[in-house]
């Protein structure tokens, strides 16, 4: 159970249409494919995307990072000593999808290892979790035939619907038009990626008042401390922090800061060693969380439905496992299936992240 090798492979493949928010657009998933090697030959994998709009990371540096500093600190470990290959990444500040990716890559080779899934490793509650579709930044008629297409398709009927546009009469037109299109028959949330003022945040939640949304993330910036507080404090939902709260740390200091009263816990920023630690402090902290999408591949919403399933407070409310519809093709072998507005774990050991060699050879960029 020793790991001999660590693998950083950049891949890219296109994304039918771009996905726009208030941080940022996506085209092409340029990724970071980690495979963690063992003496016993196995082979544990897990994708990191590197989100220069949000973390800082950029793909050269993900691929730099993990094969200068990181796998020379893990390389002739057993995959048992999670809590030292916590400790030694975390002697380097940042990058969190380089270690994510490496730290979800251990657990699959220990799961494949054991012989058991992941999801049974870390907590083993569930084998599957309800799916809540992110909408991107366009026209009101055309976010609304989106959701159709994707309710229609999927059976998904939770919609996190961008925001942070200005004026907000852009978004909160939107949340209109689908509250008016699917009456009580979805749940709709806010994302404003820090794209608001406190100010405007406030404006566009009264405005959004009888629209009956579940949660509002991050309006305005954590960073404009005390207008963050204010705006927390007039709401009567949650206000999920997610980039504001990357780490434990970050979560405890939000919380207790007023500054936000929801989390959005994402596997491929605090892998799966970290969103454990985070997760029993929520679970502590009686908070809701949301499991989060990085605008994952295949790979990465595997992981993320892995950890979902794995507690209760996890699996409770439905994750946001479907970026990776927006992409032209994907790696595994057999494709994740999104079905009834469900998405299942893989059965087997690990993750059952399975690749397709072909698909590898193609979309990989280092060759
Ligand atoms: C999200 O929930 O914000 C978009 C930007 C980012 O950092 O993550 C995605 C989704
Ligand atoms: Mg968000």
């Amino acid at each position: 159970m020793k790991i001999t090798r660590v693998e950083a492979i950049p891949f890219a493949i296109p994304y039918r249409k771009p996905l726009r928010f208030a941080s940022g657009e996506v085209h092409t998933a340029e990724h970071v494919l980690v495979r963690v090697h063992t003496d016993d030959g196995i082979v544990g994998v897990a994708e990191a995307p590197p989100r220069p709009f949000t973390y800082g990371e950029t793909q050269a540096g993900i691929v730099a990072v993990l094969e200068t500093v990181f796998a020379p600190q893990v390389v002739g470990l057993s995959l048992l000593e999670r809590e030292t290959v916590h400790a030694r990444l975390s002697r380097t500040v940042g990058n969190p999808a380089a270690k994510s990716a490496l730290d979800m890559a251990i657990w699959d080779a220990l799961g494949q290892s054991l012989d058991v899934s992941v999801t049974e490793l870390l907590g083993g509650y569930t084998d599957r979790m309800k799916v809540s579709h992110m909408l991107g930044f366009d026209e009101p008629a055309a976010m609304v035939a989106e959701a159709e297409r994707i309710r229609d398709s999927y059976g998904i009927t939770t919609f996190k619907v961008k925001v942070g546009r200005r004026p907000v009469s852009l978004d909160t037109a939107v949340v209109r038009a689908l509250r008016e299109r699917f009456g009580t028959e979805v749940d709709l949330y806010v994302d404003g990626n820090r794209g608001w003022t406190a100010a405007e945040s406030a404006r566009a939640m009264q405005e959004m008042a009888d629209l009956d949304l579940l949660f509002a993330e991050e309006l305005c910036p954590a960073d404009d401390v005390l207008g963050r507080r204010w705006l927390v404090s007039r709401l009567d939902i949650p206000f999920i922090a997610d980039e504001s709260a990357v780490t434990p740390a970050d979560v405890t200091r939000e919380i207790l800061a007023g500054s936000a009263t929801a989390i959005s816990i994402k596997t491929a920023r605090t892998g799966f060693t970290r969103s454990q630690r985070t997760h029993h402090l929520a679970d502590g902290l009686g908070l809701e969380v949301v499991m989060g999408n990085q605008i994952d591949g295949q790979v990465g919403s595997l992981c993320t439905v892995a950890f979902g399933a794995s507690y209760e407070l996890t699996s409770r409310r439905p994750g946001e496992l479907s970026n990776f519809l927006d992409m032209t093709d994907d790696l595994l072998a057999e494709p994740l299936r999104i079905a009834d507005g469900e998405l299942v774990i893989r059965p087997g050991a690990g993750l059952g992240a399975e690749l397709d060699p072909g698909k590898l050879r193609h979309y990989r960029q280092d060759r």
